[in-house]
């Protein structure tokens, strides 16, 4: 019996249960649509309701964020945090600060998040939050106002064993700083362990802000060390030009490689002679300026304003923007310029459709839940020195990013072997994950 008929009837109930969330239902289908080698061995599942347990979150919460601009002018968002699943630990995942955040997306990145963690090996449970609030062209004391008002609702639901939040994307250091200074100032408790990517000075982690980016690279390096190979010489493209990318991108070519195009959502910049880091953050980090702003400085670049950043011919992939990003078409146009490997900085940024292709052209690929597993496991990392008041050095936490990707790595691995799809890192990925969740939930009983 292979339970192929009790997924997809669970998966229609699903979408039956959560109209409109085309995002939601994507991330579930994808999970879902791999677990019937778990069922095999473990048809106990079904009877306990496993699936549609992990399906609904334990809390869904909702919330107006009003505030005011630089000129009086009086700005309703809406504030989101959907705390999913509990078993393995508090709540964890970041907030997105973006127009698009709406509760579909909000709970795709929240179940994504479970098994993420899960792989991870680490105590933390799955949550996800943010608001459709966009920083763009906003003013610090705009941005300041916003989260002084967000976590002023926020608040009374976290705490260092409920709820830890941490930044995605359009939440940065900065915004991490407003929510924690006005945490702190609620609850008049230096709890430093409630958010995670705090500054060096008030207690984050050595590692957090290139954590994703770092860790993503170590992925792809077991994943070429697999196939007998490495980044070295390889050509590189990478979407994005945020924390994740930026870090990517610097790691990529300390390894070796030759990162020729990045991206934001208005185009892209091509640089043969590979992508300035240096020129890179000056300009995003600290100008807070369009990638536009790179090719004006650079003799060597080039700025392609819209069209697809996959375009650009490459050997590895780094999808680091956002969900959907990667549709067929891009993969078709990956894999017929030589393209070999896509691993996912970004969360689900390759469609389902896209994979498929990737698949059949026998190109490696890295799901984000294992690959960028590295960002919220330097998150754990901080709440664990944060909890024992102690600091770790750059290459200690570096050199425990590294043990922890590799661990991912062969979680994936074996678990794709176990379950019949050798080299299958996405069956890997959601069998091994899945696993971890469900053993944990069947022990605490129906709770
Ligand atoms: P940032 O806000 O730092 O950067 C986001 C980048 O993606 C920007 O270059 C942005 O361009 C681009 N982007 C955002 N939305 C779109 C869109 N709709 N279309 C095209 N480009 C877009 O975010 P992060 O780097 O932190 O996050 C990037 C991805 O990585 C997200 O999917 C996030 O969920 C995921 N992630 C992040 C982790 C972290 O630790 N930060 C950990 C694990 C995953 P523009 O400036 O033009 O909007
Ligand atoms: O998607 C992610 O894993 C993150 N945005 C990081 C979450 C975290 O808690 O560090």
């Amino acid at each position: 019996m292979t339970h192929a008929a009790d997924i997809d009837r669970i998966h229609e109930e699903v979408t039956r249960r959560n109209p409109g969330e085309a995002e939601f239902h994507q991330a579930t289908r994808e999970v879902l649509s791999t677990l019937a080698p778990v069922l095999a061995k473990r048809p106990h599942y079904l009877d306990l309701k496993m699936i549609e347990r992990i399906c609904e979150p334990e809390r869904q919460i909702i919330f107006r964020v009003p505030w005011q601009d630089d000129r009086g002018q009086v700005h309703i968002n809406r504030g989101f945090r959907v705390e999913f699943n509990s078993a393995l630990g508090p709540y964890k995942g970041g907030l997105r600060f973006h127009p698009s955040v709406n509760l579909g997306i909000v709970k795709f990145l929240g179940f994504e998040q479970i098994f993420k963690n899960a792989l991870t090996g680490m105590p933390i449970g799955g949550g996800k939050g943010g608001a459709d609030f966009d920083p763009k062209g906003r003013s610090d004391a705009e941005v300041m106002r916003f989260c002084q008002s967000f976590m002023t609702e926020l608040y009374r639901h976290l705490g260092e064993y409920t709820d830890v939040p941490a930044g995605d994307i359009g939440v940065g250091g900065r915004e991490i700083g407003y929510m924690f200074g006005q945490y702190k100032r609620i609850t008049n408790r230096y709890e430093s362990g409630v958010l995670t990517g705090k500054g060096l000075a008030w207690g984050g982690a050595q590692v957090r802000p290139e954590a994703t980016g770092y860790g993503l690279i170590f992925f792809v390096e077991q994943m070429l060390a697999a196939r007998g190979g490495s980044l070295d010489g390889r050509r590189v493209v990478v979407s994005g030009s945020g924390n994740v990318a930026v870090h990517a991108i610097a790691k990529a070519q300390q390894y070796g490689a030759r990162v020729v195009a990045c991206s934001d959502s208005a185009g892209y910049v091509v640089d043969e002679s590979g992508i300035d880091v240096d020129l890179l953050r000056q300009v995003k980090e600290v100008e807070r300026a369009r990638l536009s702003v790179y090719a004006e400085r650079s003799p060597s670049a080039r700025y392609v304003g819209g069209g697809s950043v996959w375009d650009v011919p490459c050997e590895v992939a780094l999808p680091c923007a956002t969900q959907n990003e990667l549709d067929e078409a891009a993969a078709a146009e990956l894999v017929g310029n030589g393209c070999r490997l896509v691993a996912e900085g970004a969360n689900m940024p390759t469609t389902a459709a896209a994979v498929e292709v990737l698949r059949s052209a026998g190109a490696a690929f890295g799901p984000g839940k294992a690959a960028n597993a590295g960002g919220v496991a330097t998150s754990a990392l901080e709440m664990q020195q944060n909890a024992s008041r102690d600091s770790w050095t750059f290459e200690r936490s570096e050199a425990k990013l590294a043990e922890i990707m590799r661990d991912i790595h062969a979680r994936c691995f074996e678990a794709a072997e176990e379950y019949g799809r050798p080299g299958d890192y996405v069956l890997g990925a959601n069998c091994a994950g899945f696993v971890r969740v469900a053993d944990a939930m069947h022990d605490l009983g129906v709770v």
